[in-house]
């Protein structure tokens, strides 16, 4: 059976279908209906669509005993479903002329829609991105995650600080979920380890219930749809009623309610030592959840348990689910019988693993006293793990069991059969830094896979100026192979098709400007050049380098007010954990900055910045489209990949950008000469940081930053508080880890090359569509084609 695209619904089966829902599913006759119910009933007429398709998949892998691929990811930053469902089907215009014979406008319909962001950033989007690709792929997977009531926080600004509130999306109607009662697995913690006929057997000393919610991702035209399964915890015995029945009715509550605290809330911090107890017991929650899940899937396939890994690959999603590992080996040995080395060679079969960051303060590590008293089994094994890898490489000098702790990096690298780095970068470092003896001993191990973004949402839904002009050049088989965006090169060399991508952009900017305007009270120029950096806030990421330099602008602007400058107008957004004090202050001086340099007579016409709150998908498909130009500065050697900078380019903007990440691989693919290459290289990040003074050096070398850091020092942007940035001006002047005050004459430097670039229109342009037209190697299409063909030995069922 050839799964071919399925028959398209008309107008008028949805318009029926969008009635019918609003009756039947939802008790409302059109005329009473408000916005969430059509929003609500467009998406069960959508859902319906994708439901066929769900269906279908699932049976072709049941049937074909297919190998499945399973996600482990404590994050999933999906942001809205039903746009994304829509364009896959290819029913933008029938969904658009549907609601508008029943009077209604298809984009409020949509923005109705809450922003799901069970994830703090590029790891959680990048799992969101891979579970849309291996739909696409027709690559029969799941994710597993769990369902947080609560995602990211929201953000808001009091004063210029940051101000974090509770998010809320369950709140809301949730379109895409099926609740599976009957999915539902008892996960142990604490307890005691017993030996019984020669076996050893772990009896937990509590309990609570995972219960599965499924949501259907859809592929590319609804040939193929995976199940994204969120776990959420239950109390076993929801109710204690001889506690009601004594009158003590908070006690009877309490099992409740204590259970559902794994579930409660999203982890936004990875910077304090708080409920590390609590994040723990989540990771164990969804990798036990996970395991029993696939085991029960296995054992209605296949009775020989040695034979799992060819029907299973499990990815992890960085260190968070590795405990994964001795889970697996315990149910191997412990409860199924294999021989230990049988368990362990098994298991590695099964798993590989991700890592995202080699920053060491993210480098996930549990005490053994907590790890042993949440995991007595899982401690031993793991200790039994490392004396077998020990054993086996007796040179071995460094243990994943060193200092009272369990190293989860080592644990799932001895673990895993395949470890990768997000981009060529990340990957040597990892072989040269935190696995450099483990890469010795297995040099076969790590492998690279560059990071990608799935261009179905980041090109076609996001940005339909743009990706309509594409498609009348070159079809519309550039969607599902990227890479046809180089067919876009001759046609780029034509003054009329440049002039369209132009107008493309200025639209978007435009409607970027009109939104900002009705959201902020902030008027910009459309024709200025739109300077983004969004991200999570972090010292590495250096979002002070730029504050920095625009203050720098700001005043050299004000000395030069007849110059001939080009307009800029720079946008923030992201979000800093609330632990993370700095974060939060460099948040704070930007927007004080903002204040005064919008408010600056001499240059408000030249030179706008604005913090934008609450950065979230659906913000970042608003900016993405609207931007000029893409800040990727990070401190070399830092920013593992980076996803966003890809999502730039893919749309027409430029980056200025370190050699860091995955900015590498653009530069490569876009041309030098079409890339504002700043900075200092990896290496030389290490050697410069060995100078002493390297800070006061680079300050003394530079005037410009030498006063802009007096200003902030002074209190030029906080007057009535003038010490309250001392602590960052001593920071940059002092140890300046993240080497902004070294790297900041060469940014400076490039920003004003990008400023002149921008002025030469038509140049810009050229580079721009050059950007797009090189940038479909970044697809994660590209990008689960490797892990499929590299890690996980499994294929795709499309054709089937
Ligand atoms: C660690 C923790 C520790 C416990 C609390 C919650 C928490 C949340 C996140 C993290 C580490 C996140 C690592 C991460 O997001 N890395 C990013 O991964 C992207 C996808 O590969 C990559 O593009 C970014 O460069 C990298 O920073």
């Amino acid at each position: 059976m050839n799964i071919a695209t399925p028959p398209r619904v008309t107008t008028r089966g949805l318009s029926d279908a969008i009635t019918r829902h609003l009756r039947y599913s939802f008790g409302r006759e059109p005329e009473f209906a408000g916005l969430e119910d059509w929003r609500m009933a467009l998406s069960y007429a959508i859902r319906d669509q994708i439901a066929d398709s769900w269906f279908k998949a699932a049976g072709t892998a049941r049937n074909q005993g297919a190998k499945r691929v399973y996600y482990l990811s404590m994050e999933f930053l999906i942001g809205r479903l039903l746009e994304d469902g829509i364009v896959n089907l290819g029913l933008v215009d029938q969904a658009r002329e549907a609601l508008a014979a029943l009077g209604q406008d298809y984009d409020e319909v949509l923005a109705d829609e809450p922003d799901a962001a069970l994830g703090n950033g590029g790891l959680g989007r990048l799992a969101a991105c891979f579970l849309e690709s291996l739909s696409t792929l027709g690559c029969p997977a799941y994710g597993y995650g769990i369902r947080y009531e609560h995602g990211l926080f929201r953000q808001s600004f009091q004063g210029g600080r940051q101000v974090e509130a509770p998010e809320t999306w369950l709140l809301q109607r949730h379109a895409w979920e099926f609740e599976r009662p009957e999915a539902r697995f008892r996960i142990g913690f604490g307890g005691h380890v017993e030996e019984r006929e020669g076996r050893k057997l772990w009896l937990p000393g509590e309990h609570v219930d995972a219960e599965a919610y499924d949501t259907p991702i859809v592929g590319w035209q609804g040939r193929w749809a995976n199940t994204l399964r969120l776990w959420s915890a239950k109390a076993c015995d929801p109710f204690d009623l001889p506690a009601f029945n004594r009158g003590d009715f908070t006690a009877a509550a309490q099992p409740e309610a204590l259970a559902r605290t794994i579930s409660r809330v999203l982890y936004p911090d990875d910077t304090t030592e708080q409920g590390r107890e609590l994040r723990l017991k989540q990771e164990f929650f969804l990798t036990a959840a996970a395991l029993r899940d696939i085991l029960a899937r296995f054992d209605k396939e296949e009775s020989d348990i040695r034979k799992l890994p060819q029907y299973v690959a499990i990815q992890l999603n960085d260190t968070h689910p590795a405990v994964a590992g001795p889970e697996l080996v315990r149910i191997l040995h412990d409860e199924r019988g294999l021989p230990l080395d049988e368990a362990m060679q098994t298991a590695r079969a099964c798993l590989s693993y991700t890592n995202h960051t080699l920053l060491p303060e993210a480098l996930e590590s549990w005490g053994e006293d907590l790890f042993g008293r949440l995991l007595p089994r899982h401690l031993e094994i793991a200790d039994l793990i490392d004396n077998a890898h020990y054993e086996a490489n007796p040179n071995r000098t460094q243990s994943m069991r060193a200092d009272g702790q369990v190293k989860m990096g080592q644990l799932s690298f001895v673990m895993a059969h395949k470890v990768n780095g997000v981009s060529a970068l990340h990957t040597e470092l990892m072989k040269e830094t935190v696995f450099a003896e483990l890469h010795h001993l297995h040099p076969e191990r790590i492998v690279n896979q560059t990071n990608g973004v799935t261009p179905r949402r980041w090109l076609l839904a996001c940005n339909p100026r743009l990706s309509g002009l594409i498609t009348e050049t070159i079809g519309d088989g550039w969607v599902d192979d990227l890479e046809r965006l180089r067919e876009l090169e001759p046609a780029i060399e034509d003054a009329g098709w440049r002039q369209r991508f132009a107008e493309a952009k200025r639209a978007n900017k435009a409607e970027l400007a009109e939104y900002i305007s009705q959201t902020q009270g902030v008027s910009l120029d459309p024709d200025a050049m739109f300077d983004v950096q969004i991200k999570r806030m972090h010292e590495y990421k250096r979002q002070h380098l730029n504050i920095l330099e625009t203050i720098a602008l700001w005043q050299e602007m004000k000395d030069n007010p007849n110059a001939d400058w080009t307009p800029r107008v720079t946008l923030f957004a992201g979000k800093a954990a609330p632990g993370y004090a700095f974060a939060k202050d460099i948040i704070r001086l930007i927007n004080d900055a903002a204040e005064v340099i919008n408010a600056d007579p001499a240059t408000r016409d030249k030179l706008r910045v604005l913090f934008l709150p609450n950065y979230n998908v659906t913000l970042a498909e608003r900016l993405i489209p609207a931007a000029d130009l893409s800040e990727q500065i990070s401190t070399a050697g830092k920013e593992a990949s980076g996803t966003g900078n890809m999502k730039f380019a893919l749309n027409g903007a430029m980056t200025i950008g370190t050699l860091d990440g995955a900015n590498v691989e653009i530069r490569e693919h876009v041309g030098a000469e079409n890339f504002f290459l700043f900075g200092m290289t990896a290496s030389e990040v290490e050697e410069r940081r060995a100078v002493e003074d390297h800070a006061q050096q680079a300050i003394a070398a530079d005037p410009r930053l030498a006063r802009a850091l007096q200003a902030v020092g002074s209190g030029a942007f906080s007057p009535d508080e003038p010490d309250r940035y001392a602590h960052i001006t001593e920071n940059l002047s002092g140890a300046d880890y993240f080497l902004v005050a070294s790297d900041f004459s060469d940014y400076w430097r490039a920003s004003r090359e990008a400023d002149a670039a921008f002025a030469d229109r038509a140049g810009w342009i050229r580079r721009a569509a050059l950007n797009t037209a090189r940038s479909g190697w970044f697809s994660s299409d590209r990008t689960i084609r490797g892990y499929m063909r590299d890690i996980w030995a499994a294929r795709s069922h499309l054709e089937d």
